[in-house]
């Protein structure tokens, strides 16, 4: 997962359409973004831009799509499951990002996605369970009881926060569908479409990965009590940038297990394929739990940068638990098995 360094990045980052401003005139915005395009060397208005630039000038040529607005969640606090570290400031959640179907930049997503639209949604759960089910956008926030969780997430790219999410266990909903007696593994996969996902349109954008994005789990570790299905976080319906309407929260996996804009979950026989897996299967493996003492084959996994309320590049670095601490809810389940070997 290389940080593709992005020499457009410092330049329009301090852009003001960059920072959320909504009401800058389309002709301004236009004169602006021709001045750097031109200044950038780009020739072909429009032709082989990268993915922020690319969106932006959507914008420019009349993209009427509505802003994502958020929406306040009904939900109680789960005392059980609190972070004793202070939770990353929300625009750092909300601003550093993993989510290549909208650019591999860390501010792609928070840029590029805000026009994404997740009405009409359909979550499909199917596959070896007793009751199929498809759930619509409204009911993926009323089928179950929402609760509060503070949990850490460490991407394996070795920067980490913590964040207040808000959803239901993954296990209350597949104990509504039933899996049957054949059901080993819970294959799960984001929305495919690429006119809403610029980096599902091109390889550059979407840094190499074959689309739709698809994960996966052992169904012990889907039924653990940690397995989240996230449907908000600091108390709201999920920012498009952080996988809305639903994504996966699997705390003492790897970041990049944790799908984001889920489609459909299938319960399985045998063990699904997985994005980065199939993407660097050196480098990515199908469990990917945290472990400081398995490097990734370029970097060492033994430590972190936790991003918090300074600068980026003020973070903290601090020493990598394994199971990024999450060890007395889910090592039971890793028993006996080499963990180098299944990494
Ligand atoms: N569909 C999809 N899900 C995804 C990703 C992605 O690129 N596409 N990135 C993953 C990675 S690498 C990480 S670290 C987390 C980041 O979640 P966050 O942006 O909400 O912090 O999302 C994961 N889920
Ligand atoms: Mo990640």
């Amino acid at each position: 997962m290389s940080q593709q360094k992005r020499f457009t990045k410092g330049i329009l980052a301090r852009l003001p359409w960059q920072q959320g401003e909504q009401d800058v005139t389309p002709e301004a915005v236009f004169q602006a973004r021709r001045q750097i395009i031109k200044a950038l060397g780009f020739g072909a208005v429009g032709a082989s831009l990268p993915g922020s630039v690319h969106a932006g000038l959507l914008d420019v040529f009349g993209d009427k799509r509505p802003q994502f607005v958020t929406q306040a969640l009904d939900y109680t606090a789960n005392a059980n499951y609190q972070a004793e570290e202070m939770p990353t400031p929300f625009d750092k959640v909300t601003r550093h990002n993993n989510y290549y179907e909208f650019g591999t930049g860390k501010q792609d997503p928070s840029e590029n996605a805000q026009r994404f639209s997740v009405d009409p949604w359909q979550l499909r759960i199917d596959g070896e369970v007793e009751r199929p089910m498809t759930l619509d956008l409204a009911q993926l926030t009323q089928l179950l009881p929402l609760e509060e969780r503070i949990y850490r997430l460490r991407c394996v790219e070795a920067w980490s926060m913590v964040i207040p999410w808000v959803g239901f266990p993954l296990a209350a909903l597949l104990k509504k569908v039933g899996p049957t007696s054949k059901a080993k593994y819970v294959a799960f996969e984001t929305l495919y479409d690429p006119e809403q996902m610029p980096g599902q349109r091109s390889r550059m954008v979407g840094g190499g990965i074959d689309y739709p994005y698809v994960e996966g789990l052992r169904l012990d570790e889907a039924m653990n009590e940690l397995t989240l299905m996230a449907v908000g976080l600091y108390g709201k319906t999920l920012p498009p940038q952080n996988g809305a309407p639903i994504r996966l929260v699997v705390p003492w996996k790897y970041g990049f297990k944790s799908i984001k804009s889920i489609v459909r979950i299938r319960l399985t026989e045998k063990q699904p394929p997985t994005s980065w897996n199939l993407l660097a299967p050196h480098e990515y493996g199908f469990y990917a739990n945290v472990n400081p003492e398995v490097d990734h084959p370029r970097w060492s996994q033994a430590s972190e940068r936790r991003i918090g309320a300074g600068g980026l590049f003020s973070a903290r670095r601090i020493a990598t638990l394994p199971f990024n601490g999450y060890g007395d809810y889910v090592a039971h389940m890793y028993k006996g098995m080499d963990l180098r070997k299944f990494y």
